[in-house]
C-alpha cells in the first residue's frame, strides 16, 4: 500500500519495523487517513515475521499534535459515531508486537493518547506532553484519561486534563510516563537501542509477556496471575525455550528464531 501522510520501512533495521507520521506542516496532526496507514502498517508489520518490533515516531517539532481539529470541527455526534475511528485505535493496542513511540516536541491531545497506547516511550528533551482537549470544550477520546491516570496518578492526570497544560519531558520522566529522556539528537537512536535489547530475545516470549503486562491494567490481581501463569507455562512449548536454557548452560549467547 502507498502511504500518504506516514512513511513505513519494514526493515528499517534487522528486525525493526518504523512508521514515522509525515505531516510536517500540520504538526503530524492525526486525520482520519493517517490513522487508517497506521492500523494498515502496524497488522503488515505484525504478521510479518522478521520484524520483532515497532518503532512510531514523528519529527522533531512534533510527535503529533492531536487530532486534526480542521477535520473534527464541523462533525456532529452522529457523524464521529458513524465514522466509529475506535476501530482503527482498538487495532493499535492490539498489535502483538511491542512498540516503541520515539517522541519529539509536541505530543499533545490524539498524539499522546497514540504514545500512550504504545508500549514504551523514549523522549527528547523538547517533548511537551499534554492533554489540551478540553480547551476546544471536549475531552480526551482515545484512552487519555484512563491511560494518563493510570500512568502518572490521579493527581497529574486530573490537572493536565482539567487544564490542558504541557508537561516537559523531564515532568514526563519524574511521573512515570515515560521510559528515557535524552537530548533531542539521540531520541531516535536510543529508542533503537531499546527496539534492539527487545529483538534479540525470543519473539514468542516477548508476545506472552506483553500481553501479560497489558493484562495487569485490565484485570484484578488474581485474574492476572492466571493469565500469567497459563502464558508462561506457554513458553515451555517454544524450541526458544530450550534454545535460551540450554545457551545459558553452554555459555554461549542464545540464537532465537520465534518457533
Ligand atoms: N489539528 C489540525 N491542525 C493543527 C493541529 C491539530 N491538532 N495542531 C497544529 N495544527 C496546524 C496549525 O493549524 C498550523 O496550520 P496553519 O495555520 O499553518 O495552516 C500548523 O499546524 C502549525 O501550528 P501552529 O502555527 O499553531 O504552531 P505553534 O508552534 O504556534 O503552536 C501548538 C503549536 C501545538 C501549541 C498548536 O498548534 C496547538 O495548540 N495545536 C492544537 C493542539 C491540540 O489542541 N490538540 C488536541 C486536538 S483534539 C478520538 C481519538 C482521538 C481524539 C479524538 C477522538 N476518537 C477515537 C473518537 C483526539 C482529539 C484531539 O487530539
Amino acid at each position: 500500500m502507498n502511504y500518504e501522510f506516514i512513511i513505513a520501512e519494514s526493515a528499517f533495521q534487522p528486525h525493526i519495523a518504523l512508521i514515522r507520521l509525515n505531516r510536517p506542516k500540520e504538526l503530524n496532526a492525526l486525520n482520519l487517513q493517517l490513522m487508517q496507514e497506521i492500523k494498515h502498517a502496524l497488522l503488515t508489520f505484525d504478521q510479518d515475521d522478521n520484524v520483532r518490533c515497532i518503532i512510531i515516531t514523528g519529527n522533531e517539532r512534533a510527535f503529533a499534535a492531536g487530532a486534526d481539529i480542521k477535520q473534527m470541527e464541523s462533525k456532529t455526534a452522529i457523524d464521529m459515531l458513524k465514522i466509529d475511528q475506535f476501530e482503527t485505535w482498538d487495532q493499535i493496542r492490539k498489535t502483538k508486537k511491542p512498540i516503541i513511540a520515539a517522541v519529539s516536541g509536541f505530543c499533545l491531545g490524539g498524539g499522546c493518547e497514540l504514545a500512550m497506547t504504545c508500549d514504551m516511550i523514549v523522549a527528547s528533551e523538547t517533548a511537551k506532553f499534554g492533554q489540551p482537549e478540553i480547551k476546544l470544550a471536549i475531552m480526551p477520546g482515545a484512552g487519555g484519561t484512563q491511560r494518563l491516570s493510570k500512568a502518572v496518578g490521579k493527581a497529574l492526570a486530573m490537572e493536565m486534563v482539567l487544564t490542558g497544560k504541557f508537561i516537559s519531558a523531564e515532568e514526563a520522566m519524574d511521573a512515570g510516563l515515560i521510559n528515557r529522556v535524552v537530548p533531542e539528537e539521540l531520541y531516535l537512536d536510543e529508542a533503537i537501542k531499546l527496539a534492539n535489547e527487545i529483538a534479540v530475545q525470543s519473539p514468542v516470549a516477548v508476545r506472552l509477556a506483553k500481553e501479560s503486562v497489558l493484562k495487569a491494567f485490565d484485570s484484578g490481581l488474581q485474574e492476572g496471575l492466571h493469565f500469567e501463569r497459563k502464558n508462561f507455562y506457554m513458553c515451555f512449548a517454544s524450541e526458544d525455550q530450550k534454545e535460551g536454557m540450554n545457551a545459558f548452560v553452554e555459555k554461549r549467547k542464545p540464537n532465537f528464531t520465534g518457533k
